[in-house]
């Protein structure tokens, strides 16, 4: 259990949630002399940074860019005299990798882990009525006892740098929203809600935990804003009349309020919305409302010019207008939890979510893409270290469940991106992961992870474990690129045919398939990197998908040409984007866009 509520903030009421987003103070520091200089009570210098931003893409100095250790951040915020007497918290959207926090020079909390929220509560430390000093120390370190996993090296000149074991840049900071938030001494700490639809009606069963003894009262009301349902207790079950469902890219939300009530008095109000759905996989298919979905789309990744990976609206609100326009339905959050805002977006869209933790690079290698398709045996979960990984990892594990489990959106959970599989002691580590992710969701929603290329059958220890199989595969791009791809399709089909003589019973669905693709290139006949072989790859790859029965979904890596650190095998980034980073079609969303429009939502029912 959580020490905090995960709630996202609302002014309600009974509550009220103060932005701290904008121009905070920013220093690197190089020397890691920030305490003992007496940084905890105010950071030196003048220098203003955006918040929410990664910090890296502002400058013009590579030593800047690609820095990595400490640095913090500062803010001043007015506290009201009015809110003496409840409880104060400041939340931090995410701290990217890991945080200290100071008010007024006393440290209030700690968190590790860069993509998911924590809160401080800070009752006790603030002066009311009187501006108050939010101090921040970031870290953006990588290692092996955190995700996402990797190494800081020391360049001769001593400084240091990142080392990933996964494939985008490690922007940093504060890349969400900061909130202060005033709640009452009583209030609603959590809510979980389950949905049975039967006939034209459905149940809700709800459970709500607050942290006092007064009675707890829900309401229900449709969007027309007439009560759709009401019930008292902590838990117990709402029926609603002639409900309307959320369906894909038919979204239908309803408000609940939870009000806490010491007689007539609203003790504490909280409101979200949420859609009456169920999700479950059966046989070979992933069923939504009891109906199979295809599910058609993209691995994601946050990330833009300028802010990096911090969360930019505009951005947000364009990746979904082109998600419509080209026909996707759905999309997995590569690789880590996004802000809350996109899950909003996506409730009210319907998108499907496959909510990914940052597990990623879970494989001893910088170059894992590149060695897994060499069928290379590789280890990494027998290390000595791994068991505080597994700790960090499960940490994050139900940080993400609490954070995401009322989105109607959110219909699977992806609990590792392409870890090694082929050695044993995987076995151990998989099967903690996965339990838990099933102790905690309440809609045991389906759990899978993204296989990598060389977790194959006959070689995968780990696969068992997914309620849905999720396959990254490159045949035709790390595997039998350009004039090879004959081969490479060959080679693809030899693989499905084994997944298929295993007769596993399950859905399959291609986390990633994809191949890099200058915006600027065009070459006929084709080459590597240019549109006409992706277009080429696209039509090789969608046969054979359409081939296999149990393959019920298509995501394509990725949306958009994204940052990644330097070296030989990207040029500025990783383009296999549909788009560019700009977010302008490359001519292969065309051919998507064809597909995906034709394909029946029920796709090989
Ligand atoms: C992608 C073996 C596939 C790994 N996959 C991970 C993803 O993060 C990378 O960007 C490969 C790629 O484009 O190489």
């Amino acid at each position: 259990m959580l020490e905090y509520s995960m709630l996202y903030p609302r002014t309600t009421l009974s509550r009220r949630a103060v932005s701290l987003d904008g121009m905070w103070k920013f220093c690197l520091d190089e020397q890691e002399t920030g305490e003992k200089s007496g940084w905890t009570f105010g950071i030196p210098g003048n220098e203003l940074i955006p918040v929410p931003a990664s910090f890296q893409d502002f400058y013009t100095e590579k030593e800047i860019r690609d820095y990595a250790g400490d640095f913090w951040y500062e803010k001043d915020m007015f506290v009201p005299e009015e809110w003496e007497g409840r409880e104060l918290f400041l939340r931090f959207g995410a701290a990217t990798h890991r945080a200290v926090v100071y008010v007024n020079g006393t440290k209030i909390t700690e968190h590790e882990g860069g993509f998911l929220p924590f809160l401080a509560n800070v009752t006790r430390v603030v002066r009311y009525g009187a501006s108050n000093k939010v101090v921040v120390k970031v870290n953006n370190e990588l290692t092996v006892t955190n995700i996402p996993c990797g190494e800081t090296a020391r360049l001769a000149n001593g400084r240091k740098i990142s080392k990933p074991y996964f494939d985008f840049f490690n922007y940093s900071g504060l890349q969400r929203s900061v909130y202060l938030l005033a709640l009452p001494k009583e209030y609603i700490f959590d809510f979980d809600l389950n949905y049975e639809i039967s006939g034209k009606d459905a149940n809700i069963q709800y459970r709500v935990k607050t942290t006092g003894g007064h009675s707890v009262m829900l309401t229900l009301y449709d969007e027309e804003g007439r009560i759709a349902a009401q019930a008292k207790g902590t838990d117990g079950t709402m029926e609603v009349k002639n409900a309307r469902l959320w369906r894909v890219r038919d979204a239908y939300l309803y408000k609940l309020v939870i009000r806490i009530m010491d007689g007539e008095r609203i003790v504490d109000e909280y409101q979200q919305e949420i859609g009456i759905r169920t999700i479950e996989v059966k046989n070979t298919l992933i069923l939504l409302n009891g109906e199979p979905v295809y599910l058609r789309g993209f691995g994601k990744h946050e990330d833009s010019d300028i802010v990096g990976r911090g969360f930019h609206i505009g951005v947000m609100k364009r990746d979904f207008e082109l998600m419509k326009w080209i026909g996707a339905n759905s999309f997995r959050t590569a690789h880590y939890p996004y802000s809350e805002e996109i899950y909003q977006m996506a409730d009210r869209e319907g998108f499907l979510i496959i909510d990914e933790v940052a597990a990623v690079g879970m494989f001893e290698s910088l170059m894992n893409f590149m060695e897994a398709s060499t069928g290379k045996k590789t280890a990494f979960f027998e290390k000595e270290t791994t068991p505080v990984l597994l700790m960090a990892h499960k940490r994050a594990i139900e940080e993400m469940i609490t954070r995401d489990k009322n989105h109607p959106s959110v219909i699977a959970w992806s609990l590792l991106n392409e870890p090694e599989t082929t050695n044993e002691a995987a076995v151990p580590y998989f099967e903690e992961v996965f339990q838990l992710a099933r102790q905690l969701d309440v809609q045991k929603r389906p759990r899978t992870f993204a296989l990598i290329m060389n977790s194959v059958p006959g070689a995968c220890k780990c696969y068992p474990f997914s309620d849905m199989i999720a396959l990254n595969r490159y045949f035709g791009w790390y595997v039998k690129g350009g004039h090879e791809i004959a081969e490479a399709e060959a080679l693809f089909r030899k693989e499905m045919d084994a997944w298929k003589a295993l007769n596993l019973n399950k859905p399959f669905i291609f986390s990633e398939y994809g191949a890099d693709t200058l915006g600027s290139e065009h070459k006929l006949p084709s080459v590597m990197w240019s549109q006409e072989y992706q277009e080429e790859y696209l039509k090789m790859t969608n046969a054979v998908f359409d081939s296999y029965d149990f393959i019920k979904g298509e995501q394509i890596w990725n949306f958009a040409d994204f940052q990644t650190t330097e070296g030989i095998l990207r040029v500025n980034g990783n383009k296999k984007g549909v788009f560019t980073r700009q977010r302008q079609p490359k001519d292969a969303a065309y051919l998507l866009r064809k597909r995906w429009k034709e394909l029946p939502l029920d796709y090989k029912r």
